[in-house]
């Protein structure tokens, strides 16, 4: 009897493991401690409000499941076939049930239809504060998608120009306008918000606010080309007096160590002081390595992609701004943090970093017009952007 039995047990868990082991690999897969991407994760109300939306929705679709799977159910034993039974009475529709199960589907619509509608015309229109001019309540971001990293222009702040580092004071709404300078992108911060289509010529527009301080991640979620998913950028969210950093709560995504802007995945100054230091010219370079960097700049043809303000040849448009690059803490958007070790492998083979960037494609010391950089050349520009803080 327990020969049988142990048998038993044995064959009936050869079946079942493979289940077993794909349910817990599922179970372990939704174990992500620091869920960079989770939209469930909502840290500002349009998250919130399209959180809600999407709880509120499914929870609808769950009762429309039971009530549906139900009655089938019920229906499929009541009146399931009992010996000895003939033919059951033929018919041919029913009105009161017909005009029943058109009218509760409605309703059930009408129910989704009026949240959806309200948090739509809430998130998809420019804020009353964003249309005044309203700095104190709202500001305006130019958003440029370039295969593959993202600008980010700053109209309401002395026309501050960032590249792969989005920077938005917490408790404030944030609107966006949106351009590309290729093809389709689409801008997306998960935690803050859903995402929007980029589209070469402009007109899309969103709005977001961040409720905590600290780091988010953002990503470009439309298909570009061949490094789309290496197209991702930080969001800096600077704590304000009435909604500080608070400590362990955020995990930066992308910069493992503390850098002098960034303390446990929170910026240690506020909005206005990045500003401020964003508007000052780069100081000048002293150290003799960043000199001969600068001359290479200039030399080496980085200057016809790379604009460096202050500097008056450095004035490209193709490439990120680099005028204030070493205060940035991450490098060729977000792949990499910033140090000089990640700058040099950068500049060393940018394909190994991003594969198919355009940097590699185009810039004359990469395609064979220029004599490429030799390890010299790769320390001393690293030293002069190191030194644009
Ligand atoms: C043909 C235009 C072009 C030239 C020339 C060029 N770059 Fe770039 N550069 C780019 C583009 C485009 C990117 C963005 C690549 C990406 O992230 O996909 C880039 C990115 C960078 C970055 C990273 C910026 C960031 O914010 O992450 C650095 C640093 C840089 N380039 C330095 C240089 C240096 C130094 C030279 C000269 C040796 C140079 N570039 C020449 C187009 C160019
Ligand atoms: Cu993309």
């Amino acid at each position: 009897m327990t020969r049988l039995f142990s048998y038993r047990t044995k064959g009936s868990m050869r079946v079942f493991a493979p289940f077993f082991g794909l349910l817990s690999l599922l179970l372990v897969a939704a174990c992500t401690p620091s869920h960079p991407m989770s939209t469930f994760d909502a840290a500002g109300p349009v998250a919130a409000d399209q959180r809600f939306l999407f709880l509120f929705i499914f929870w609808v679709a769950i009762a429309v499941f039971v009530v549906v799977e139900g009655a089938l159910i019920y229906t499929v034993i009541r009146y399931r076939r009992r010996r000895g039974q003939g033919m059951p009475e033929q018919v041919h529709g029913h009105r009161p049930l017909e005009i029943g199960w058109t009218i509760a589907p409605a309703l059930v619509l009408v129910v989704i239809a009026v949240p959806t509608i309200m948090v739509l015309l809430d998130t998809q229109t420019t804020p009353e504060e964003c249309e005044n001019g309203d700095t104190e309540k709202c500001i305006n971001v130019e958003v440029i998608g370039h295969q593959w990293w993202w600008e980010f222009r700053y109209p309401d702040n002395g026309g501050v120009i960032t590249a792969n580092e989005l920077h938005m004071p917490a408790g404030k709404k944030v609107n966006f306008l949106l351009d590309s300078s290729d093809v389709l992108h689409s801008f997306w911060v998960p935690k803050l918000g859903g995402k929007t289509d980029v589209f070469p010529g402009g007109g899309n527009q969103m709005w977001l606010e961040a409720s905590q301080a600290g780091t988010f991640q953002g990503q470009c979620a439309e298909l570009c080309g061949i490094s789309h998913a290496n197209m991702r950028f930080m969001v800096m969210v600077h704590p304000t007096p009435e909604i500080p950093c608070v400590a362990g709560r955020h995990q930066p995504p992308l910069v493992e160590a503390s850098t002098p802007a960034l303390q446990n995945g929170c910026p240690t100054n506020t909005f206005d002081e990045w500003v401020e230091e964003q508007l000052a010219p780069s100081l000048p370079v002293e150290s003799e390595g960043a000199k001969r960097g600068e001359a290479l700049f200039l030399s080496k043809g980085c200057v016809a992609c790379h604009t460096i303000r202050g500097n008056p040849v450095a004035a490209g448009k193709i490439g990120p701004d680099l005028t204030h690059f070493a205060s940035r803490s991450t490098l060729a958007a977000g792949m990499l943090e910033n140090n000089p070790q990640t700058l040099e492998r950068w500049l060393a083979d940018p394909d190994e970093v991003k594969p198919g960037n355009l940097m590699t494609r185009d810039a004359p010391v990469y395609n064979g017009e220029l004599e490429p950089l030799d390890l010299a050349d790769i320390v001393e520009l690293s030293a002069y952007l190191g030194s644009l803080q």
